[in-house]
């Protein structure tokens, strides 16, 4: 498996990356006229969400056709180039394959519709009557999880949009059908394959009703996920040391990625696991308003950081990606400590054991679009909510309040390139507003500052490479408990690093078990240290690490 410990990933999301045709989506050749800012910033793999031909219910994430280029973005000629002209930079591509699901306007779903019954056995179709559905499980989206199609007489599963049918994995010819795409890709060059939702493709056995939750419990890690990926890797992947995967995990457990993302890569490279971007949920319901729990944060960052290590497995680190709200918003401060609480952030991830992910925007300290209006949002899943949370009683305010924290438009709207018109996205009507922060929030204004988040990103991503205790140390959490602290020790043949960040814009106090005076400062995103004996004084949102051989 390719050496992916010391590299970072850097996500694009086409439609909001770069315009370079005028006609308000982002497409391909926007993102190859972006190379040399990527190169720049020190990227070593870009994962580009899905691109294919799609109805665009989901943003791409309903995938008509998954061996083509949607015209919206360009075309096969204008892929090969951005991955000839990536590879001349050092820079891989990796692809998202989102296998749980196709559009329902994908050429097996409409034969399915047709009445072909090998095709509907590439679904989860189920007979049964029109006012009763197979289960009572809710899709992710909102809504019940299964759509009745009179024609046939039967329900097909859909564990997102109406528009997004489930496989049925347990079909030997959907698997090598899926296979067979993987190495349609790996023969164009792409060197890595990001997993849409890969542990709900397992179904269980036995429909039943959830009598305790949404359905999640059954088919989350379901019973033949470990065979499944298994098979995937050796007739695909496995074989090729250069390529990286990584799978998307809803709702699992440790336990499971200690084997999808294990040593010994029968499975994945890494996993993405979402826990510890719950902590403004109450429980795993997004749409209210809680603040976030910064206990609750450490305490499961921590956990994982020391679980998959135990087991030699393998996570990847991050805050943001097309699903989430902008860090900096989140659990930052847009305003006064824009700046410094963006690089905090950002030093928490990077130092830490795993592969760090960077989704586009975040290295400019990007923030949430907080839209005002329902005519503003564009995702499915807050155009659902909005309503629903209504239809549960709550004013038309609420609803914006929510939205405003937890939608996923937060984090689609255009990359803020200058501060022109548009944000330098696009000559044209941008398919979602670019935030007006692009005046003072922008990658050209960025370049030209050497104190710029950009350029703090750009320090770690080189820190990584120059100090193997990062890539490959262990992590000791240090004072869990602190209320505004996040401490760790990194330990690596001898070395060891300690990183030290305020979380809060309250300057404070922290000692530390051991002499702060043997390290030397290797990054902070402040020129000026308050260190006495092993006591250090932290400015608002300070992030110091010490270095020591
Ligand atoms: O996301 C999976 C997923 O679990 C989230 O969409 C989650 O349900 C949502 O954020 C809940 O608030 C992946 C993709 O990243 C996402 O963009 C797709 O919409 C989804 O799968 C379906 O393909």
């Amino acid at each position: 498996m390719a050496e992916f410990k010391n590299k970072v990933i850097y996500q694009i999301y086409p439609k909001s990356f770069c315009d370079s045709n005028g006609d308000g989506l982002g497409d391909l050749r926007g993102v190859t006229s972006k190379l040399d800012y990527l190169a720049e910033l020190g990227v070593s793999c870009l994962w580009l969400t899905p691109f294919f031909p799609s109805p665009q219910r989901d943003n791409g994430y309903d995938v008509a056709d998954y061996r083509a280029v949607d015209p919206r973005f360009g075309t096969m000629a204008d892929l090969e180039e951005l991955i000839r002209e990536a590879d001349k930079r050092g820079i891989g591509l990796m692809l998202d394959m989102v296998f749980n699901h196709t559009s329902t306007e994908h050429a097996w779903f409409q034969r399915a519709l047709a009445g072909e019954k090998k095709y509907q056995d590439y679904y989860i179709f189920k007979e049964g009557s029109p006012d009763k559905a197979p289960t009572n499980w809710v899709s992710k989206f909102g809504g019940p999880a299964w759509e009745y199609l009179p024609a046939l007489g039967k329900w097909y599963l859909h564990l997102f949009d109406v528009s997004q049918a489930d496989l049925n994995w347990e079909n030997p010819e959907v698997r090598a059908e899926l296979a067979d795409i993987l190495r349609f890709w790996k023969a164009k060059g792409i060197q890595g394959f990001r997993f849409d939702v890969v542990n709900l493709i397992s179904k269980p056995a036995v429909y039943e009703d959830d009598h305790q939750g949404d359905g999640r419990r059954f088919y989350t890690d379901g019973p033949k996920i470990h065979q499944y990926l298994k098979e995937l890797n050796e007739a695909t992947f496995g074989r090729d040391p250069g390529i990286i995967t990584v799978g998307e995990m809803s709702s699992t457990s440790m336990e499971n990625c200690f084997r999808y993302a294990g040593a010994d890569g029968q499975e994945l490279s890494m996993v993405f696991s979402f826990h510890h971007l719950k902590v403004d949920f109450v429980g795993n319901e997004k749409w209210v308003l809680v603040p976030a729990d910064f206990g609750k944060l450490k305490e499961i960052l921590f956990s994982w950081q020391e679980g998959m290590a135990a087991h030699g497995a393998w996570n990847a680190v991050f805050w943001c990606n097309h699903d989430q709200p902008r860090v900096v918003s989140r659990f930052g401060d847009e305003g006064e400590y824009w700046k410094e609480s963006a690089k905090m952030l950002a030093n928490v991830i990077h130092a830490m054991r795993g592969t760090p992910y960077i989704y586009q925007g975040e290295e400019i300290g990007m923030t949430n679009a907080g839209f005002g209006s329902i005519d503003q949002y564009r995702d499915v899943e807050s155009l659902n909510h909005f309503r629903i949370l209504q239809e549960k009683g709550l004013t038309e305010e609420n609803a914006y309040q929510i939205l405003q924290i937890h939608s996923r438009d937060n984090s689609r709207t255009p990359m803020q390139w200058t501060s022109g018109e548009n944000g330098g996205f696009t000559t044209g009507e941008p398919w979602i507003e670019v935030n007006k922060n692009c005046s003072y929030i922008n990658a050209e204004a960025e370049l030209q500052d050497d104190d710029s988040i950009f350029h703090y990103y750009q320090k770690l991503i080189a820190l990584r490479k120059e100090y193997d205790v990062i890539a490959y140390g262990e992590l000791k959490p240090l004072d869990e408990k602190n209320p505004s602290v996040f401490a760790y020790e990194r330990e690596y043949q001898g070395e060891k690093m300690l990183v030290i960040c305020n979380f809060y814009g309250k300057e404070v106090t922290w000692d530390s078990e051991t002499e702060l005076g043997e390290y030397q400062c290797v990054l902070s995103n402040y020129e000026v240290h308050n260190i006495e004996g092993s006591r250090i004084g932290l400015k608002p949102y300070e992030a110091v690490v010490l270095y020591k051989k």
